[in-house]
């Protein structure tokens, strides 16, 4: 039985002209202001995108890594860009696989998240091919090492991260908190940190409330605390992007500059050698079970 990975990813606009269609997609339809479209275009130049993507160009390296450890074919995946989910399920069909598995690069599961990436892969296969999809890899024993590492021996108070979602999928029994805070626990245990808490970033403004507290005012917050030396551990996210580079690497630089903050940020996973070991190992542990299933 041939099968292949479709390694699945945010996606990110390759140029500066693609930012307009790309926050389209992520609206899904739904009006974009044009203020938000200005301001989301700044933050991309300010990324240096204005003839190429730097933040694919990692997932692409994540993807060639992954394939070279496994041996088996592996294909990018994107929900809001090209190559999209669909292509890379055509792909991967073309090429004879029986069986394909699904795996998002973001470990916590929720229905606006994870639930996005399983319904356009769904869509795209339609049956044509076995599907093992991993639903969520929050708790798994390599993420929560891999994380370990880069946290052991840690002289500052942690600020375990990851996206904020509206609040309104706590009401709907969604997981995605209780998995956050669960690998903030497991790796703070692992490590050995005695201090830490958790914060959300990244927040749209859609007009609803997201789940908080938000990284800006936390940092607020552990400053009124006499906190002087804070950590940023983002284990929402695997890789650097725009929400690494942007919100955390300059706002709450920023901001933590204007508190008298000594804030750090721990290296993102990207393609280093154990992070592609622990998404191997998501993927070998998907095939065996369905084959002693
Ligand atoms: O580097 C890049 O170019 C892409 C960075 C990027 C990642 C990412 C991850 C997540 N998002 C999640 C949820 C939402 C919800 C909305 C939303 C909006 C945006 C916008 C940009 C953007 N997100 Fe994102 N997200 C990234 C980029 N995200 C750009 C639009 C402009 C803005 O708000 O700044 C609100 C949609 C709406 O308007 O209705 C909800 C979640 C994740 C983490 C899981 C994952 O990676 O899939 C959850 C990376």
């Amino acid at each position: 039985m041939s099968a292949a990975v479709v390694l699945m990813a945010y996606g990110s606009p390759d140029r500066l002209e693609d930012v307009p269609a790309y926050y389209a997609d992520i609206r899904g339809g739904r009006p974009i202001r044009p203020d938000l479209l200005e301001d989301l275009t700044a933050r991309y130049r300010r990324l240096g995108i204005e003839d190429r993507n730097p933040l694919n160009e990692i997932t692409e390296r994540t993807r060639a890594a992954l394939q070279d450890e496994l041996g088996l074919p592996v294909f990018t995946g994107m929900k809001h860009w090209t190559p999209r989910i669909a292509d890379a399920v055509e792909t991967a069909l073309a090429g004879g696989a029986e069986t394909l598995v699904g795996l998002v690069l973001a470990p916590h599961y929720s229905r606006l998240s994870i639930g996005g990436y399983r319904a356009q892969l769904q869509e795209a296969l339609a049956d044509r091919a076995e599907l093992l999809f991993v639903e969520s890899w929050h708790d798994d024993p390599g993420l929560v090492g891999f994380w370990a590492e880069r946290l052991r021996g840690a002289d500052a108070h942690v600020v375990f991260t990851a996206h904020s979602l509206p609040a309104r999928i706590l009401d709907e029994g969604d997981p995605y908190r209780d998995q956050l805070l669960e690998t903030a626990r497991l790796v703070a245990d692992a490590a050995g940190v005695a201090e830490w808490s958790f914060s959300f970033q990244s927040e749209s403004p859609t007009g609803e409330p997201w789940l908080a507290p938000d990284v800006l005012d936390h940092l607020e917050a552990l400053h009124a605390q006499g906190i002087e030396r804070v950590v940023l551990a983002p284990i929402g996210f695997v890789a650097d992007h725009l929400e690494i580079r942007w919100d955390l690497d300059t706002e709450a630089r920023e901001k933590a500059e204007e508190l008298g903050i000594d804030l750090r940020r721990i290296e993102m996973p990207n393609d280093e050698p154990g992070f592609v070991a622990v998404l191997a190992a998501l993927v070998r542990r998907a095939l065996a079970v369905r084959s002693t299933a």
